[in-house]
This record gives structure tokens, sequence and C-alpha cells, in this order.
């Protein structure tokens, strides 16, 4: 696939990386716009693309990418300069009084060089610091146009160009990709009413019912104050202090829990808006509405064994898989749904949907699906765009509203403040990867770092010395929703929000056998991490009320008894029947097996022949197929040609493959069979629940890792596809199957 990427490349902006045929204008080459809505004078403004040349966009591609072109910079063919433009001579030695002599002040290359490096780095968000982020386009299935005048909704196909940022919550920059941990889900849509950030998480709920928390649950999150650690991780005091004591959080450590917070991808991990939002249409009538996401590739998740090899093996895990699906043209994508709901059938259900922790399940308000996310380019430069992207769950456009959700309404005032400090002021709006598509006019100015240069003596409204402008929208602008307000002012929540088992119940009873057992471990384990006994057994008292044998199981590998239940709040809790769709086992995919990994482990004497076909299915389905061998090298084969090894057992072990195969060859089959990397391996790939396949004498080398033949209950294990050559279509094809499906979690003892 990288032959095929460096003829076709998806960053064709990208010039250097793709030859010097491929140099255009130099930087700072004027760019006119074509679409006449959109003027050119400030850098706000959208520019239809000299390079991709204007006109109507190519489809698949977004207009965000041509907008973007004014600012990407090339150095391929260029001179290096200073950063006031003058042609740099020598860039290796600094100005001196002698050879052996002191620097001299004047050397204004080398302060400007340093000093520019001194201040390379910003502050990283206080939350989802670690985040990775890609190109794309949402494309509406139908108008919208009788729920919400919102602009992504207005036509049928109409494609918005977005920059969604995925994230962990807990940790540093720097911090490993597959800890347990909530996910970030955002979506920034450059619609042509402006920008729209979609902030979500991939997780529908949260752990706290009101703003005011916040500070007190992140403070507990993070690293304790007082040493610096745990870095990214929940498993310590303070955080299961805290939420012990906040009964609310018990739906949400449920999820958290979960397999969810080990996904095996971004791109395969679900994303929700969390809050109920509020849509209205152009006649001003208004619903509710919950924003899901679904991946295409379906819902797929790490074991914890083999979240925590990764976190050694490749901590850039997530990130690198992003990458990688994008540069090789499996394009990522979700479906957008939407659950819609009057404020009057709101009043009717047993919840209260202003409460953050508590979802509104499928089988009371069905899940619409209305359009699709396709992420299609990667960023040019992780910094520029990744790092600087400002999301805001203020930036909403017309048709779109919040709700009086406590936890939503100080998130508003939140994410404005913090990019204020983070990226340097007041105008990080015009930082290209936040400037909307539609151009801003307004008379907002100056501020630390400004870029437009506003014209003219104007800067008020109203005037007359402007010709009034720029001037009101009026009907087809923003307007909030007028929804009537009376009351008292109070410190105070609705009753509802007291009903905080109910919903984990719900929970817990909609997950399988395996995704259970998966819950218990993950409470032993951080619990264990715990060194206050009391906090230990407070939170075993907030689960009796969730299921008396969730709470018997995690006290017994705390080694207690089960403690006595959490005062409940409210006289009658809701009753919920269970919810499929809580399950991940709910959403397998329809992408097959492609972008997953196989390792082919390989040795001389190998059957290249059948090697050299299970390579090229695997190829053929969009898989990834790789040559695992001991040596890097090339390894001569029983059949066919010689065949190279592209990378190691040691450099990259089992917990980065989704599979593994091996092929017949006596030899090769000895050299495996006694090493003790490759029964590793092999063990790894069945604890982690991965098809396997093995042909032939392969046998010799999965009897050497003692692999059971069956499932723990007596049933056939149709992932452990074993058999002689003779048999290789029939196998390949098991294999294949349950590589595209979700994996063979039977072969965890329950
Ligand atoms: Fe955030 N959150 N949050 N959050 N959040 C931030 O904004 C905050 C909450 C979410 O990829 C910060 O730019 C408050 C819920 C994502 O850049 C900050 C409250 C949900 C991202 C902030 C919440 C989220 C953030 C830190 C409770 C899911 C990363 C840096 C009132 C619906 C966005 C920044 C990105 C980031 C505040 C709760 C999702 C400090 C005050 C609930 C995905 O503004």
């Amino acid at each position: 696939s990288n032959a095929t990427a460096a003829a076709m490349p998806d960053n064709p902006n990208k010039s250097g990386e793709f030859g010097l045929q491929h140099a255009v204008a130099p930087v700072g080459t004027a760019v006119e716009s074509s679409d006449p809505d959109v003027g050119s004078s400030t850098v706000t403004e959208a520019h239809v693309s000299a390079k991709t040349g204007g006109g109507s966009p190519v489809p698949g591609t977004n207009a965000l990418a041509g907008s973007l072109d004014r600012v990407r910079a090339d150095d391929s063919d260029q001179v290096l300069t200073s950063d006031q433009g003058v042609p740099v001579a020598d860039n290796q030695n600094s100005l001196k009084a002698g050879l052996r002599g002191p620097t001299l002040m004047e050397d204004f290359l080398l302060r400007e060089k340093i000093t520019h490096f001194d201040h390379e780095r910003i502050p990283e968000r206080v939350v989802h610091a670690r985040g990775s982020a890609a190109h794309g386009y949402f494309e509406c299935y139908k108008t919208l146009a009788d729920l919400t005048c919102a602009a992504p909704f207005s036509e049928d196909g109409k494609r918005t160009p977005v920059f969604a940022r995925f994230s962990t919550v807990a940790g540093g920059a720097g911090s490993a990709d597959t800890v347990r941990d909530v996910r970030g889900f955002a979506v920034k849509f450059y619609t042509d009413q402006g920008n729209w950030d979609l902030v979500g998480n991939n997780m529908p709920v949260f752990f706290i019912q009101d703003a005011m928390k916040f500070p007190d649950l992140v403070h507990a999150l993070k690293p304790e104050p007082h040493l610096g650690m745990p870095q990214a991780s929940s498993a310590h005091d303070t955080f299961w202090d805290f939420v012990s004591l906040m009964p609310e959080s018990t739906h949400m450590l449920l999820w958290q829990m979960s397999d969810r917070a080990i996904p095996r991808s971004y791109r395969m991990m679900q994303g929700f808006g969390v809050h109920t939002f509020r849509l209205i249409n152009a006649e001003g009538k208004s619903v509710f509405c919950k924003f899901h996401w679904t991946p295409k590739a379906g819902t797929h998740s790490l074991i914890w064994d083999e979240a925590v090899k990764i976190a050694g093996a490749d901590p850039d895990y997530h990130r690198r898989d992003l990458w990688e699906a994008i540069e090789a043209g499996a394009a990522p994508e979700w479906e957008l749904g939407l659950q819609v709901f009057s404020e009057d059938e709101a009043d009717g259900l047993p919840f209260d949907v202003l409460d953050p922790t508590k979802i509104v399940p499928e089988e009371l308000v069905p899940l619409v699906p209305v359009g699709r996310m396709v992420l299609n380019r990667n960023p040019d430069n992780f910094f520029s765009e990744t790092e600087q992207v400002a999301f805001c769950t203020a930036h909403i456009v017309p048709g779109i509203d919040f709700t009086n959700d406590p936890l939503l309404q100080g998130r508003i005032h939140s994410y404005l403040d913090t990019q204020i400090s983070r990226l340097g002021g007041a105008n990080f709006h015009e930082i290209p990867i936040n400037s909307p598509l539609r151009a801003v006019h307004n008379n907002q100015r100056d501020g630390m770092h400004r870029q437009a240069i506003n014209r003219g003596r104007v800067a008020y409204e109203p005037n007359s010395l402007g010709g009034g402008c720029p001037f009101q929208a009026g009907a087809s602008g923003f307007r909030s929703f007028p929804q009537t307000v009376d009351g008292d002012k109070i410190r105070a929540k609705p009753e509802q929000f007291a009903d905080h088992y109910s919903q984990a119940k719900l929970f817990w009873k909609s997950q399988t056998l395996a995704e259970q057992l998966h819950i218990v471990n993950a409470f032993r384990f951080e619990l264990t991490r715990v060194q206050t006994p009391a906090i230990r057994q407070r939170v075993v008292s907030l689960l009796v009320n969730v299921d008396p044998m969730l709470a018997q199981q995690v006290a017994e590998g705390l080694g207690f008894a089960v403690p006595e239940a959490a005062p409940v709040l409210v006289d009658a809790p809701t009753e919920y029947s269970d919810s499929p769709s809580l399950s991940l086992s709910a959403y397998p995919g329809e992408t097959g097996i492609a972008t997953k990994r196989v390792a082919l482990l390989v040795a001389d004497g190998v059957d290249g022949a059948a090697l050299t076909d299970i390579y090229e299915h695997l190829l053929q389905k969009g898989a990834v197929p790789r040559l695992v061998g001991q040596t890097l090298g090339a390894v001569s084969c029983s059949k066919g040609k010689l065949l190279q090894v592209e990378i190691t057992l040691s450099a990259a072990p089992s917990a980065l493959y989704d599979a593994v195969v091996i092929v017949d060859g006596e030899a090769a089959s000895t050299l495996l069979a006694a090493d003790p990397l490759v029964a590793d391996f092999l063990r790894d790939q069945y604890r982690h629940c991965k098809p396997i396949l093995a042909l032939g004498t392969a046998m010799m080398v999965i009897d050497k890792a003692e692999l059971p033949e069956r499932l723990p209950n007596g049933d056939d294990d149709f992932s452990l596809a074993v058999g002689d050559v003779e048999l290789l279509d029939e196998l390949l094809q098991q294999f294949t199957e349950a590589l595209a499906g979700q994996r063979e979690l039977g072969r965890e003892a329950l």
C-alpha cells in the first residue's frame, strides 16, 4: 500500500514528500476566492486553493483542505531563511570572536533560532491533553429541515467539512493511548453558518451532574499533587475517594470500568453528545435531541492484559492506528444518529433529561440515522492543527441550542475561557484550524497576535460612517430558543436527579457475561491499587445498589465481606427492562477484516507458496499482514521464493496484532516451536481472544504453546482454525470470518 500511497498521495499538499515534481507556487502566492459570499482580505476568510484548483470540490475531499492551503508551508526546493525571510548562509556555526572565542551578542541568527525554540511549548489541555485528529466531512442523508435549520442538515446529501479530535482524559500529552479512561470525541463542523463544535465522549453519561463539581472531579482524577503520580490512571485513592462520596457517579463508573474504556481503536468506538440539546426549525419550533456516533467498523475493545502490554510496546497505538488507516485510504466512518423527542415526551420519561448521568434508552426513544462522517485526511502538522484546535461547547449555529443541563451550562463558559490561557489570547479563532469557512465580520478588535487587518475607522455599531455595516442578520442569524424561565435563584437539584442506581442497574444487566466479568475485574484492579480500606468499602457499598452479585464478586477480590448498601435517596427508583444496545456486542461492524493487523510467523523452511496466498488474500480484503520473524532478513521457503521478514517478534509483540497465522513447513515449525517468544506470542493471541490459523506442521507450534482446543465450556472454538494443509481454503475462510467479527470472549473462564 506504500507504493499506491506514493502514486496517489492522500495529502497532495505535502509535495515535498511526493517528489519535487509536485512542488507548487511558493508560500505567499495570492489565492483568490471563487465564492462570491466570501471576501478575500482577512485570514479568517475561506479561500479556494490554487493547488487543489477552485470551483466544485472533488467528491470526498473537503473544502477546508483547500482553505488551509493558504497557510500550508512547503520547504521543497527552498533556501533556508531566518524568520524575517533573510537567506541563511551557515546553519551550523554560531558567530564567534575567534575560532575558540566567545559567541557574539550580535549573532541575531543564533538568538532568533534559540529564542523561538525556548518558546515552542504551550500549556497542554487541562484535561484531554493527549489526542489525535483528522480532517473529513459530514454528509447528511436527507434534509432535516422540519426539525432544524442547522446548516449541515439543510439539504439531502450535503457535505460539511469537519475536523475531529479523539483523546484520553486523564493523562498528559505524552501518556500512553491504551490506558483505562474515557475517550473524548470532539467534532468541529465548518458549516456555512459558522463553526459548530459537538464536543462529546465515547460514553453517553458523565460522573457528575453539575459543573460546580468538575474541578473537584479532575483534581481527584489527575496525578496526586504531592508526588505527581499516577500518570493517566484513575486507579488511586483520591479518585475513588471522591467518586465513592458522589453516588451520582455510579452509573458512569460502570461504563468506565467496562471495555468501553479500552477501545481497540478510535475508529471502533461510539461517540455521544452526552447532554440533551435542542434543535430549532425555521418556524422556531423546538425539539430535544441526543447525538450518537456509531462506527462503521463496529465497536471493538482490547483485553485489559493486552492494553497494558500495548502501552509498553507502542504507547502511540491509537494515534498510529488512526494515521495509518487514513494514509492507507481506509477512511474511518461513523454514522450520526439522533434521538429526537418533544418537551412533552421528555416530561413523561422516568428520569430528567437535563441529568447528564442518565441516558435515554433506545427502547424509549429510537435512534434515527441522519448522516455519516468520513475522516479522509491526516493533518499536515500536529501542533498547528491537532494541538491548536480549540473545541468549544459554546460554538453552536442557528438551528441548535443548549438545554439547561447544569453540566452543559458550565461547559459553555469553560471551553472559551481555557483557550485564552492555552492559546494565548482572545484571537485564537484566527488560528487557521479554528477559523470558520464563513467570513468573520464584527467589531471585535486588537488583542495579542491579531492577524486580520480590519480596514476603515468604524469599529462600533450602530454607525452611519460605515454604512451601518456589519449589520445584524436578523431572522437568518442565531436566535436563542425563547424558553420561558421562571424560578427562585437556588443552589439545588431536581428530585429525579437523586435516582443514582436505576440506570447503573440497567447498564449492568444489559452487558453480556463476558462484559460483566471484565467490569468486575476492572473494579478489582482499580480498588486493589487504592490503599485506603474505607474507600474500597465505600465503593462496594455503592455497587450493592447496582447488583448484589457484582458487589459480591468485587468484594471477594478485595478480601472483605460485602458491606451494607449505601443509602438510596428516592422512594421509588425506576425499573428498566434491559437495553441490548448498551452491550458492545450489539455493533459487530460492516467493514470485515479491513485494517485488522495479522502476524504471519515465519522462519527458514516455511511453505512460501501458502504464505504468499494468505498474504495476498488478506491484502485483498484490506487487512494489514506482516511477516514476523526471529530476525530481519530473508527466510528461505520450502516452496516459492525468498521472503523478506518485515518485523521481529521482539520489536512487535503479539499485543500489536489482531490475529496470527502459521503455515506448514517442517523446518520452520521446528524452529518456531523451540522459540519461547513464539510460545508467548501464541499464548497472548489466545488469551486476548484473537483468531489463530495454523496449518500442517504448525500444529506442533500450537502444541508447544499448550493452547486448549476447545472453549472452557466445551464448545468448539471457531477462532482457532487449525488443520491439515489440504483444508487451507476452508480454514482460511473460517479464520477470515472470525477476524471480521468480535473476539472469542468465550475463551475466558467465567
Ligand atoms: Fe470537557 N473540557 N469539561 N467534557 N472536554 C475540556 O477544554 C469541562 C465534559 C471534552 O479535543 C477543556 O479545550 C467542564 C463532558 C472533550 O480539544 C475544558 C466540564 C464531556 C474535550 C473542559 C466538562 C467533555 C474536553 C480542556 C463539566 C463529554 C477535548 C481543554 C462542566 C460530553 C476537546 C479544552 C479537544 C476538553 C471543561 C465535562 C468532553 C477545561 C468544565 C461532559 C472531548 O474547557
